[in-house]
């Protein structure tokens, strides 16, 4: 059995991932690690700094992981603002993983994100291989962390995989410092206000992915016979591409009288700007199987109940059965 270590366990997708993962493979096989504190009682916890490779490696060693999934990064409005603090955790925390991996014959998943690709790159259904030339230091590191991926693959081996995730959806945890983090504030704003100001412009469209299908991928990459993964570092992954405009009519077939505002955030926008209108994901559902489960429709409605404080509908599926 894996015993998996998580690093940036309380972000947005180790919050998901976790407790998904301690069902499928057993509390005391998921060791979660952030550089927090622990906040409530769980699991094997251990507050770990991943700038620190030493202990990055002794954690990993201590409980016998042979699995590390590596999530804890600066995401791209806060690495924009801090791009030194950015280098040195977003590549620091990677180098750390990869060497600690190196040396415990580790298999190492970490996301990479529709940030890598730059004005340059093909608008719509962006291919899985084109020019990656992106104009913010996140998108600099999740290239640069691709490549480096691929080369601990090349020379050492190490079974290294990657997901370009696109702006994620969930009620679990809120995201920080993201560029598509207005598409989860709009749901909450919803339900809550009947209103929401958006920083992104109207028109403007990025990929996005609700959280248990990006739970899944995750888990579905990991357990995923190598042979097959030609692009493992990193595959395009998204469910739907969206815009403010749309996500607002969406959430108007629940709430009629929900208004929608702006107040474009220039930084934001700029990156958005940059990034995608839509990603090919044909590599990923050819080479493992990625198919999600979520549309806009159906995420909406989840979303909506879960920010209102409901139960979502008991008739819809949450992911996969562990
Ligand atoms: C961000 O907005 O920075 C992230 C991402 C798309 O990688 N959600």
């Amino acid at each position: 059995m894996k015993t998996i270590l998580v690093t940036g366990s309380m972000g947005q997708i180790g919050s998901e991932l976790v407790p998904r993962l301690r069902r499928i493979y057993g509390e005391d096989h998921v060791i979660a690690t952030d550089i927090r504190p622990p906040d409530k009682e769980q699991g094997p916890y251990v507050q770990l700094d991943v700038t620190d490779r030493r202990a990055f490696y002794d954690t990993a060693k201590r409980y016998g992981a042979d699995s590390i999934l590596h999530l804890a990064a600066l995401l791209s409005a806060r690495a924009e603002r801090d791009p030194l603090l950015a280098w040195e955790i977003n590549m620091g925390g990677l180098l750390n993983a990869l060497e600690t991996a190196r040396e415990l014959n580790a298999q190492l998943f970490t996301p990479s994100s529709i940030g890598v690709f730059g004005p340059d790159a093909p608008k719509d259904r962006t291919p899985q291989v084109t020019v990656q030339r992106p104009v913010t230091m996140y998108g600099v590191n999740k290239v640069a962390g691709e490549l480096l991926c691929q080369y601990y693959f090349l020379k050492y081996g190490v079974d290294t995989r990657g997901l370009r995730f696109p702006g994620l959806i969930s009620h679990t945890a809120p995201p920080g410092g993201g560029t598509t983090d207005y598409a989860v504030d709009i749901y909450f704003a919803a339900a809550r206000h009947g209103g929401y100001e958006s920083y992104i412009a109207a028109g403007t469209f990025m990929d996005f992915m609700y959280m248990p299908d990006a739970v899944e991928a995750v888990i579905q990459l990991m357990e995923a016979d190598p042979s097959g993964l030609v692009h493992r570092n990193a595959y395009n992954v998204t469910a739907m591409s969206a815009d403010p405009e749309m996500l607002a009519a969406e959430i108007r077939k629940h709430i009629p009288d929900f208004r929608l505002h702006y107040r474009v955030d220039p930084l934001k926008q700029r990156i958005a700007e940059s990034w995608p209108d839509s990603l090919d994901t044909t590599a990923a559902e050819n080479e493992w199987g990625f198919r999600p489960r979520f549309t806009l429709e159906k995420m909406t409605e989840e979303m909506l109940a879960f920010a209102g404080g409901r139960n979502p509908p008991e008739d819809g599926p949450r992911g996969n059965s562990p």
